[in-house]
């Protein structure tokens, strides 16, 4: 089948081949069901899948690519404004999933029964490299997420530079708990097993119980994910015969590296990415861990760093600079939107990835920041600063707001937001705010601290000051 291999029967089957939350699939009844999904969306503009992390997700997910209709992964607690704008934005003509809400915004339901199959006469639609697998909703640091188009020559390339990378194949039994709405879980996490024909356990939560039971060679996880299993020395222990255990989408803390290293006898491989790029760059399988490190750039994958003047910085492993990438894993910009498209490659080329990075004589990339306060990784979740300040400001009981990405232990960083209340409208409980985010937006994006202050520390231009919120000078 193209993209997914292990769909074609090259590999054999087995009954538990794709395993999620508990409920287990061979490729046979995937690809049935993902071809009874195919063949009622042919032809759609677009199908939205109501990702919650189960197998019907998967085989919806499937069925999209297998018609060869884009497919737009909606995050299941995410409030009825954002789940409006993906909806509505994306022009998805389809709402596949189970349980889905009475309230679909006009799409048609295409209710999923992993027991449907497709008709004699259905095939999928022909490979076209060209054509668009995902829309995947990702934040920028102000305004509502945007549409990444990621077509499917990227998603081929990109996880077949990581099969090389990883010697990731079919002997190898996949096992992660991530979120089947992002590149990680979903593009890695689930594709990644279906093309190189490895077994896919999915945990359902990325719990460190989950993670020790699963008995995996392979194994995904965000840094939070990682320091939860590093912090429970018996879960961590039954990893100890894994292959590989690599982790991405944020900064993994050198002590997290080295205790896990400790506790299960191997050091995790780094690797680092985007919505936009999918991975570029990776440690390998057979190459230095090194903390701190993300690896080296993925095969086809070519980097720069430029200042902010936009001049070459040197690859001495001391200067800073952005790093800047082109590949064959590139997205093919933001659903309608050529400005925000046409601001994120440089006039020669070369996509702004906005992380801050060093690259030593020897190859290795280091990320050691984000150009912008304003991007936050929570968890492993990337969200927008402003985003969030445009859902407080909706309260009636808010005059000003401003959110930042406070460190923290366990998520990297988590989302606080420093409120002035407005005049006449009495106490603002910090309860009633973080849940009046829930409402509007995805739960990851909800404030885990509301602080109330009088005003926000502004420069002369009025721009908030964000680094003294952060510094504790609200
Ligand atoms: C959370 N809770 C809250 C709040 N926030 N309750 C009240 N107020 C809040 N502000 C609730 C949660 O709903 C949950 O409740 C409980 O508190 C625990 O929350 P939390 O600490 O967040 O733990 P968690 O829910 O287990 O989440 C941690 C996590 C999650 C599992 C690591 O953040 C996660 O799945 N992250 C993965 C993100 C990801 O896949 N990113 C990839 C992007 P209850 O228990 O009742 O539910 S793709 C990417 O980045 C690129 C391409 C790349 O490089 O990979
Ligand atoms: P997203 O679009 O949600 O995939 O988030 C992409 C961002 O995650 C990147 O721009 C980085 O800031 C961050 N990121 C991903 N992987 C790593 C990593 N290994 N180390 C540091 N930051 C990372």
């Amino acid at each position: 089948m193209g993209l997914l291999t292990a769909l074609d029967g090259g590999y054999g089957d087995r009954a538990d081949a794709v395993a999620v939350d508990g409920a287990a699939l061979s490729w046979e009844q995937l690809l049935g069901a993902a071809g009874a999904v195919a063949e009622r969306a042919a032809g759609a503009p677009g199908l939205a899948v109501l990702a919650r992390p189960t197998a019907e997700t998967v085989a919806a997910v499937v069925g999209g690519l297998l018609a060869g209709v884009p497919v737009v992964p909606l995050p299941p607690d995410s409030g009825p404004v954002e789940r409006a704008h993906i909806l509505r934005d994306s022009g998805a003509a389809l709402l596949a999933g189970t349980g889905l809400p009475e309230d679909t915004e006009g799409l048609t339901a295409l209710p999923v029964d992993l027991a449907d199959r497709p008709s004699g006469a259905w095939r999928p639609a022909a490979e076209d490299g060209d054509r668009t697998a995902f829309v995947l909703y990702t934040s920028g640091t102000t305004g509502a997420p945007k549409g990444a188009l990621i077509p499917h020559r990227a998603v081929a390339a990109g996880l077949d530079a990581l099969a090389d990378a990883w010697r990731w194949d079919a002997g190898d039994t996949l096992v992660h708990g991530l979120p089947l709405f992002h590149v990680h879980g979903l593009v890695l996490g689930v594709l990644g097993a279906l093309r190189t024909g490895s077994r896919l356990v999915h945990t359902g939560r990325p719990t460190p119980a989950g993670y020790a039971a699963a008995r995996g060679s392979l194994y995904f996880g965000v840094p939070t994910v990682w320091s939860r299993i590093a912090a429970d020395p018996a879960a961590a222990r039954e990893l100890a015969g894994a292959r590989l255990l690599v982790s991405g989408s944020a900064p993994l803390p050198v002590p997290v590296f080295e205790r896990l290293r400790q506790l299960t006898g191997q050091a995790p491989a780094e690797r680092y990415g985007m919505t936009e790029t999918l991975i570029t760059v990776a440690t390998r399988a057979d190459g230095e861990r090194r903390p701190g490190a993300v690896g080296l750039p993925l095969p086809g994958t070519r980097t720069r760093l430029a200042g902010e003047d936009g001049r070459p910085v040197p690859a001495d492993g001391e200067s800073v600079g952005e790093l800047q990438v082109q590949g064959p894993t590139l997205f093919d910009g933001y659903l309608g939107r050529p400005e925000a498209t046409a601001a994120s490659w440089t006039a020669d080329g070369w996509f702004r990835t906005g992380d801050v990075a060093v690259i030593g004589p020897d190859g290795f990339h280091r990320i050691v920041g984000r150009a912008s306060v304003d991007l936050i990784k929570s968890g492993g979740y990337r969200i927008g600063a402003g985003e969030v300040e445009a859902a407080l400001r909706d309260h009636p009981g808010v005059a000003d707001a401003a959110v930042v990405g406070a460190p923290d232990p366990d998520l990297g960083q988590a989302v606080v937001a420093y409120v002035v209340p407005g005049e006449g409208h009495g106490a603002l409980g910090e309860r009633e705010l973080i849940d009046f985010v829930a409402r509007r937006l995805s739960a990851h994006k909800r404030p885990r601290r509301v602080v109330l202050v009088a005003d926000l520390p502004r420069n002369a231009m009025g721009k908030v000051l964000k680094q003294r919120l952060l510094d504790g000078g609200a």
